[in-house]
């Protein structure tokens, strides 16, 4: 055979799509596994034209989910982003969006028995080594897609899929607040470095000359911008304790002004070479915190009413808002952030097995 089969579903995960696999399906050393990746998505590749990846870093992604042996979780999931444009597959960061598929996925394939209406799924995300439990529909003990839930970024309705997070502090670099500081000024810009989930760094687009409110094409269309967004980037790292970022996909770069539409804060994110057509979801809970942290870039610009008890941070974004709720304890010198909640959709799209050169990986 001159192909190997191997056992995947394509799914959409909230505003990302790509592709889910158990771990047993995938070769286990790393070298092959991230080489049968690259030939499945058809990476290295712009337009990723003899694969099933969609040609853009939120259409080229990877969820590997597998039974948990933890006794907090019931799956464990490792995320993996295969870069479009070179031969390249990083696990530097976890997917909020992909994450919404792993409970359907988990439940469809066994690793979750369902129950009859919702179905908690306990998911253990092995990027960040963090836990976030995904609540199904599954009346009849059948997972469920259709339904009225709306999220800003993905047309139609769907099924909802309430997320939550808890203990997300410092996830991939160690702390809230990573280099110390509420504000430091990185290669001439002022901004706030934050991990609640994500690993991001906020600007105020005004700083860079900008009024917020561009759209993605128009900056990708700015090289100076994004090559003044990039060197920050790639000081932010070490900064950050992720050492060198050069070839990773954090931190993720969140230029922010005042809400426009309605909401408390307005946001433009480069992920970090291409900007979000909306905001990814760890990446919003770490904005929203920002905005909590009095005398941080966010801070200056959003506009977040007080509250006691959970609190909704409305995040705006190029295609509409994202809501987060953060349920936080605002008696310490930093917000703590005991739990984040927040809504996502996902949908299974295809079933079955991609199939990869067997000069790449020959399924023994
Ligand atoms: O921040 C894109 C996405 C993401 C990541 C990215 C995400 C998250 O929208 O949790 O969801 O920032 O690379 O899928």
């Amino acid at each position: 055979m001159s192909q190997t089969p191997v056992p995947a579903d394509l799914m959409r995960g909230g505003t990302s799509k790509g592709l889910v696999l158990l771990r047993e399906s995938l070769p286990a050393e790393r070298t092959a596994r991230d080489a049968v990746l690259l030939a499945a998505m058809g990476s290295p590749d712009t337009r990723e034209i003899d694969g099933v990846g969609g040609a853009h870093p939120l259409t080229s992604k990877v969820a590997v989910v597998s039974a948990s042996a933890r006794d907090d979780a019931d799956v464990d999931y490792l995320f993996l982003q295969v870069w479009p444009d070179r031969p390249e597959v990083s696990d530097s960061q976890n997917c909020g969006n992909m994450l919404a598929a792993v409970g359907p996925f988990a439940i469809e394939h066994g690793l979750v028995e369902a129950l009859d209406g919702v179905t908690p799924v306990r998911i253990w995300m092995e990027n960040t080594d963090t836990l976030a439990t995904a609540y199904v529909q599954t009346p009849g003990r059948t997972v469920r897609y259709d339904g009225d839930a709306r999220i800003d970024g993905v047309p139609g309705s769907h099924a909802p899929i309430p997320l939550e997070f808890a203990d997300t502090a410092g996830s991939s670099c160690g702390a809230l607040l990573p280099t110390g500081n509420v504000v430091d000024v990185i290669a001439g810009l002022r901004a706030t470095c934050i991990d609640n989930g994500m690993p991001v760094v906020c600007l105020a687009a005004a700083d860079l000359g900008l009024t917020g409110s561009e759209t993605p094409a128009e900056i990708e269309a700015m090289p100076e911008v994004k090559a003044r967004i990039e060197a920050v980037r790639l000081a932010a790292g070490p900064l950050m304790n992720l050492g060198d970022v050069e070839s990773q996909t954090v931190p993720k770069m969140s230029l922010l002004s005042a809400p426009a539409d309605g909401g408390h804060v307005s946001t433009r994110t480069l992920i970090p070479h291409r900007v979000h057509e909306a905001i990814g979801v760890l990446g919003a809970v770490s904005v929203a915190t920002a905005c909590l942290l009095p005398g941080s870039v966010a801070a200056e610009v959003a506009e977040v009413p007080e509250a006691d008890g959970p609190l909704d941070v409305v995040v705006e974004h190029p295609t509409g808002f994202f809501t987060v709720t953060l349920d936080v304890d605002t008696s310490g010198p930093l917000p703590d952030v005991r739990r984040a909640a927040l809504l996502r959709t996902a949908r299974l799209l295809m079933r079955g097995e991609v199939l990869v050169p067997a000069s790449v990986w020959s399924g023994s």
